[in-house]
């Protein structure tokens, strides 16, 4: 009988163990992940996005080389500057690929879904006088 009480004591204090030591794991993965990515507050990134690209501050994008899945890649674009902004996609034979992205102004969004094949692709803001906006982009 006491040792009944003593099991049936413990088995709850385990599970609770067993729950800190997982809770305490994620808590300590969702830090080194937040921590790993650009300063701020870390947006949510849904988990069908297959690229994200941010505009500023200033006139430049988060990333010089980006890279994705090739298929249908949707794209999330952040402005976090204080002025207008856009995303072009240009292929290895220069030419750009339909469905330019815009950010009007700080915190807005676009999402578009491009299909892309597996290749070297240029992403550009074409606002005049931002020139300075080039990144790469690597499908595979
Ligand atoms: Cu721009």
């Amino acid at each position: 009988m006491k040792s009944r009480t003593f099991s049936t004591s413990l088995r709850p204090r385990s599970v609770v163990t067993r729950c800190l030591i997982a809770c305490s794991a994620a808590l300590a993965f969702s830090a080194c992940s937040s921590s790993s990515s650009s300063s701020g507050p870390a947006a949510t990134v849904p988990a069908d996005i297959g690229l994200q690209v941010i505009a500023g501050p200033g006139i430049k994008f988060d990333l010089p080389t980006y890279t994705a899945k090739a298929g249908d890649v949707k794209v999330l674009y952040t402005n976090r500057d204080s002025q207008r902004h856009t995303l072009a996609i240009i292929d290895s034979t220069g030419k750009t690929l339909p469905g330019e992205m815009e950010v009007v102004k700080s915190g807005a969004t676009d999402v578009k879904t491009y299909t892309l094949a597996a290749g070297t692709y240029k992403i550009i803001c074409t606002v005049p006088g931002h020139n300075a906006m080039k990144a790469t982009l690597t499908v595979s």
